[in-house]
Parts: C-alpha cells; structure tokens; sequence
C-alpha cells in the first residue's frame, strides 16, 4: 500500500501529496500523517513555502463519509487546517479534479490556491444533509463574498476553476504542470517576503456585509428547501460568520454540524449518496466488463417520450437519428425539442449557440434504413404488443450487428419483446421518465437473454447521460410502476369511506412529496389511468365518472380538483365531493372520519411490502436500488432515503403489525405482509435478494 502523505523538496519549498483512492477522502490514516508533515514542515527552516498535492484522479472529494457516525480520531480536518494556517510559511494548496467539501475547506486553510482548468471547486455537504464542517462556511463568504458563499453552500453545486479564480477563491488557473506552477507560486510569495495571510484573517469583503440583502437571497433559497433542515442551516452559519468573530463563528458551525449529522435526514441522504454507487454494481456484470461504444443513438417516436430520451442523449453529448412514421409528426416533434431549448435559452441556462448545436445533432428520418449506422437503437412507441413487435420487426431488418436494441415499454414484457427481435442477447429494457430530458431516473430492465456487456454499456451510456441507472427485472410494471399500483390502491376507497382528495393529498406533501395521488392524476390526464384500466377491465368508480363527465385534469381545466383559468394550483371541488359521497352511498359504504396516520397506513405501508415482494422475487438487487428508483423517479423526499430506508426508520415490526391489522380487515393482499418484512421485523434489518 503506498503511503498516504509523502514529502518531496524542490529546493525551498516541499511539496505534501496525499494519495488515498479513489478521491482522496480525508480519512483518519490521512489525517494522522499529513498533521505530522506539517508539523515538520513548520519546524523545518531549510523551507519557505509547501505545496499540498493530490495523487491519483483528483485533488481531496471530501471528509471520509463512511467515518460519520463513528467517534472521531485526532486529529480532526480542523486542526489540520490551523496547522496550514499557523505554518509561517505560504502554503499553496495544487488542485486538480474535484476539491470537495473538506477537500475545499484543506485548501481554504492553505494561504493561495493554484487550480487546473478543469478542476470544479465545491462544498456539496447540504447534498449530504449536513453543512461544511471544517470552517468551510466561515471562510469562504471571506473569500468569494456573502452571496456568492450563501449560494455556493446552499446549493452544494461545485463551480468551475474559471468562476473560481474570478470570484477570488483560487489565485491562479494552469492548463498544465499544475505543482511545477504550485511550486513557482509558493517560491515568489516566500521570495516576496510578505507574511502569508490566512484566510481567517481576510475581512474585507465581510465587514461592511450588506445583512438585508443577504437575508432576503437566504429567503428565497430557503423556499425551495422542502422541509429539508441543511440547507437553512447552512444560510444561518455563513450568516454567523457575517455578524460574529471568526471562532465564536467557527464554534457555532460544529454544533450544527454535531445535530445535523447525528439527525435522520442527513443518515438519509447519506444513505442515497452509497446507494447511488451501489447501484452501478450489478451483479454477474464485473468490472472487467467492457461496454460496447455508442457513438450515435436511434429513436423510433418523436412524441412526448421519443422526444425528451432524444434531447437527454442529446444534452449527453450523443447525436441522435429521430425517426418517426411521417415528415409531418417529425416536424411536430422537432418543434416541441426547439421550443424546450427556447425555454432554456430565455431562462439563461443555455446559449444560442449550445441550442444551435444540440439542434444540428438531430437526424430527422422517415427511413428505418438510416438506422444502420446507430449503436444504439430505442423504440418509444405507442404501448402496444403488437406495435412494438411489428418496430422491432424492422429494426431487425436495418441494425447493425452488435448494435443493441432497446424498448421503452413501462409495463409489457420485455422477454416477449426481445424474443421478437432473434437478438435477445443485445436487447433490454430503458425505461425513462417523462419529462426524460430531465427526470434522472432510468430503469434498466434486464431481459433473460440480455448479456452483460449490454448492461455495462446501459449503466455506461446511462451515467453519460446524466442519468441514475438502476438495474431491475422483469415483471408487469418494473419495480416503480408496480409498487406505485401498491401505493395507489387504496386511494379511491379511502375517498370513498370518509377522506377528501385533498387530505390525502396533504399527508404526501407534509411527508416531503413534490405532491400527492390525485394531484398527480390530475398532471399526468386520468384519461391515462382511465385507458389503461378499460384495456386491463379494471375499473375506479370515482376516477371513471370524472373521465365520463370530460374532467382529465389540469389540461381541461378540471379533474379531482378545480384549476381556475389555466392555472396550475388546484382547488377542492364541491362536485367532486357531492360525487364521491353519492358513490358511497350507492357501494352502501358508510363514511367516515379518516386519520392521517390511517393514510399513510394505507399506502406507504402497501407500498414497502411491494418493494420487499420484489427484492424476494430478485427483480431488484437490494433495498437500496429501490430507493434509488423512488427518490429518482417518483418524488420520494430525498430526506426520508426512499421507502425501504424510510421503513427502517418507521420500524418494520410497526408496518408489519398494521399491514397484518389491514389485512385481516381487508382480505386485501396488498395487505399481506411479505416474508423478507416478516424477518425484517425479527432482525430489524431488510436482507437483500442477492444475500
Ligand atoms: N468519503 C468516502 N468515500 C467516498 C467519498 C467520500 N467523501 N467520495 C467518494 N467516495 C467513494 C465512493 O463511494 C466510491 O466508492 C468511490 O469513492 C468513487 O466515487 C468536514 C463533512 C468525488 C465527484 O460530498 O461527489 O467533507 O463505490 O463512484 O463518479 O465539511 O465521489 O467505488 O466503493 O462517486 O468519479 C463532502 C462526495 C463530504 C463529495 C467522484 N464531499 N464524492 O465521482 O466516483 S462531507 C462530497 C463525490 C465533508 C466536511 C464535510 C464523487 C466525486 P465505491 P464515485 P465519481
């Protein structure tokens, strides 16, 4: 094992590298040795200045996040980063890759800072539910400014070493020889003879702050936190570090620190940030896996689906072919990607010229022909057997061999599919969500033919893409869709026996969700759900009779809820309430008062029984990937982890006990709690499908 700090001399000035893979996390067997260079440093007189380096594919990402939660060995980031600040000597921190969160802070205490051009500089902890915990919010507002501090660490997103060193948080940006110029730096300050000043020490753009400004920006950031803690935490400390002397600032930030990292939103999020990787692990695809290359994609359908995957491709940097049955639909579907560009340009998130060259990466066609050069080849269809077979049909007849074939079907069976196609082995599921271009959530649905260096390559071009891969198997619905059905069961019978659309509706959005069922019926069209439950000749009474009555939603103005003049706030309508007791009262059902407890009961709990039925049935790999799918693809407040961490954290032998209470009153078996929950209740501990 190489040693984690090493010391190196160029002439005068000492270059510390740490190197700890993969990105440098600041673990304790870091921390002991670079305290200790530092200390010889200091004390060395033969040097005037040091470099702090990183080895390997990135300057420092970060305290060691798999150290939360334990007690913590000496010394601390924070003592490290008093030692670089009391060395005597300039200290220049050589940043390359991503200096992140403690990473920053390890730099922040270093005099100067030298970056790579392509080095991205951030404090991500709010990401984490937690706040920089090493100074990081003390010192940098005296760097870069209150609300340039106040948005970088609210919002946890890294900024490039270009706006790093105009924003004054780096002092110089190298294309190349990043420690040979680190090395220079360091040798013309100690030469200047000036004293190193710390960043602590530098007040300027902090003493006259203007508070009012900086609450109302805070104001504003805070609205879009969703009843997550951190990132008001994180505007009170730079806050603090405005109004109150450096240490008694420095102090105050570790005790928000000590309660946010000890709080279950943070344990949450953390969880989500290891689950993230853990998804990218499918097992029987190793590492030695090789994906095949995808220079450019094919897409059958330009609507709604067909549209947003082209433009999510697209954005990744991979042209695309667009095909679609006439000139006259292509064009209606080109119009709808440049309008969305349009948007994004008005909202300055994008440029003419970035629009222009996303535009010039589409290959409009009528011809299957001119897939033959795709590596990749996706039909967005209509959701129907035999359109899909009939499109595999011909694409079988144009791609190339060793070009994989995917469906974007949400419910039909993917084995029947890629039988159709006399190439099982190159074709799988890519189930996106609409709208794709933006939803992160991607469904890999493995077929059982599909082979692995066609998953590889799904997982590869998925994270390209900017998207969360996650691996499922294959059964009516995947794991979203069905667990959703689990969820949503009971919602008309609870309207019926006593609730209001929008009670239910508020135990979803005081739970942290963007929203609850019926809003979203009402976004998506019931006449969706409606199609769907007449082909499957299943009926809703409620959602039935609003269908017959015209009222798909919010696209006609109204549906479970009133949407006055094109707006988008929904409001409670009496007709809706008149029509569901008059059902009631039809079905002979008795109404009732209905708690939020009973809600919830009803449909988080049936949904953690489907999600576990489905780690039995090994159509998800770990409870953690169904996490994945539902923060990612469903809503689920990242600050409850997704529904199978959330039901850690409610008690599994809890839900099992109500589940058995709903069933035996029920019959129902959305009710019938799982064998994995059963002994989940005993153990306290979900096993997953592949222990
Ligand atoms: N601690 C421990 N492990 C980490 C880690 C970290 N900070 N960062 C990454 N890993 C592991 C990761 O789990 C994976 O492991 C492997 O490294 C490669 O990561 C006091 C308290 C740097 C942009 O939030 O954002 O500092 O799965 O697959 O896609 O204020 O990792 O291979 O076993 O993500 O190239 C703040 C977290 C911490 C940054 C690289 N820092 N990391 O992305 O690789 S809190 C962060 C990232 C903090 C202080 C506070 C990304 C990356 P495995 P990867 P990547």
């Amino acid at each position: 094992m190489t040693e984690a700090v090493t010391i190196a001399r160029d002439g005068e000035i000492a270059i510390v590298t740490i190197d700890n893979p993969p990105v440098n996390a600041m673990s304790f067997h870091v921390r002991e040795p670079l305290m200790a260079a530092l200390t010889a440093l200091r004390d060395e007189p033969s040097v005037a200045g040091m470099v702090l380096a990183c080895a390997g594919r990135t300057f420092v990402a970060g305290a060691d996040i798999t150290e939360f939660g334990k007690p913590m060995q000496q010394p601390e980031l924070r003592d490290l980063i008093a030692a670089l600040e009391t060395l005597g000597k300039p200290a220049v921190a050589a940043i390359h890759g991503t200096a992140l969160g403690g990473g920053l802070e390890l730099a922040l205490g270093c005099h100067f800072r030298v970056a790579e051009a392509s080095a991205k500089l951030g404090l991500p902890e709010v990401k984490l539910g937690i706040l920089p915990g090493g100074g990081g919010t003390v010192r940098l507002p005296r760097l870069v400014g209150p609300l340039k501090a106040l948005d970088m660490i609210v919002s946890g997103t890294p900024i490039s070493a270009k706006d790093a060193l105009a924003n004054g948080l780096v002092d110089a940006v190298v294309e190349s020889d990043l420690v040979a110029k680190a090395v220079a730096f360091a040798r013309e300050q100690a030469k200047s003879g000036k004293p190193a000043v710390a960043v602590r020490d530098r007040n300027e753009l902090i003493a006259h702050a203007d508070l009012a400004a900086f609450d109302a920006r805070a104001a504003e950031l805070a609205k879009k936190a969703r009843g997550l803690e951190a990132p008001v935490a994180c505007a009170e400390s730079v806050r603090n570090a405005l109004t109150l002397p450096f240490d008694e600032a420095q102090t105050k930030e570790r005790e928000i620190f000590a309660k946010l990292v000890a709080g279950d939103q943070s344990k949450a999020q953390r969880h989500l940030f290891f689950a993230e990787r853990e998804a990218a692990k499918v097992p029987g695809v190793g590492k030695d896996v090789k994906p095949r290359d995808i220079a450019r994609v094919g897409i059958i359908g330009a609507g709604t689906m067909g549209g947003g995957i082209a433009m999510a491709f697209v954005n990744g940097g991979i042209p695309v072919t667009l095909l679609e049955m006439s000139r006259e639909a292509l064009d209606r579907g080109l119009g709808t990607i440049e309008k969305n560009y349009a948007i994004s340009v008005s909202r300055g998130s994008l440029t003419e010229e970035a629009k222009a060259k996303r535009m010039a990466a589409f290959t409009p066609s009528t011809d299957y022909a001119d897939l033959a050069n795709c590596d990749l080849i996706i039909e967005a269809v209509f959701e129907e057997m035999s359109v899909k077979k009939e499109v595999f049909g011909r694409i079988k007849a144009v791609a190339k061999p060793g070009a994989i074939l995917a469906t974007n079907t949400s419910y039909l069976d993917v084995n029947e599919i890629a039988a159709s196609t006399s190439r099982p082995q190159d074709f799988l599921g890519l189930h996106f969500f609409s709208p794709a271009n933006v939803m992160k959530l991607l469904e890999i649905v493995r077929g059982a033919k599909t082979a692995p260096d066609v998953l590889a390559t799904a997982l590869a071009v998925g994270k390209k893409i900017g998207k969360v891969p996650v691996v499922v198997g294959v059964c009516h619905g995947f794991v979203g869709n069905r667990m959703l059905g689990a969820r949503g069961a009971e919602t008309e019978p609870l309207l019926l026996e006593g609730a209001t659309p929008h009670q239910v509706d508020k135990v979803f959005t005081d739970f942290g969700w963007p929203m609850g069922p019926f809003q979203m019926w009402d976004l998506a069209g019931l006449d969706i759900g409606w199609r769907n439950r007449k082909a499957q000749g299943k009926k809703a009474i409620i959602a039935d009779t609003l269908c017959e009555q015209g009222r798909f939603g919010q696209k006609t103005g109204r549906g479970m809820y009133l949407y006055e003049s094109g707006s988008r706030t929904p409001t409670p309508d009496p007709e809706v309430a008149a029509l569901i007791e008059e059902k009631a009262k039809e079905l002979g059902i008795e109404r009732r008062e209905i708690s939020s407890q009973e809600i919830i009961e009803r449909t988080f709990y049936p949904l953690i029984n489907e999600g576990a039925k489905i780690l039995e049935e090994g159509i998800a790999a770990r409870a953690s990937d169904i996490d994945m799918v539902w923060v990612n693809g469903y809503g689920f407040p990242i600050g409850k982890g997704g529904p199978m961490f959330w039901a850690s954290l409610e008690g599994f032998g809890k839900i099992v006990e109500r589940l058995d209470y709903w069933h035996a009153r029920t019959g129902k078996d959305i009710f019938k709690p799982a064998e994995l929950l059963r002994k989940a209740a005993e153990t306290g501990k979900l096993a997953d499908a592949a222990a």
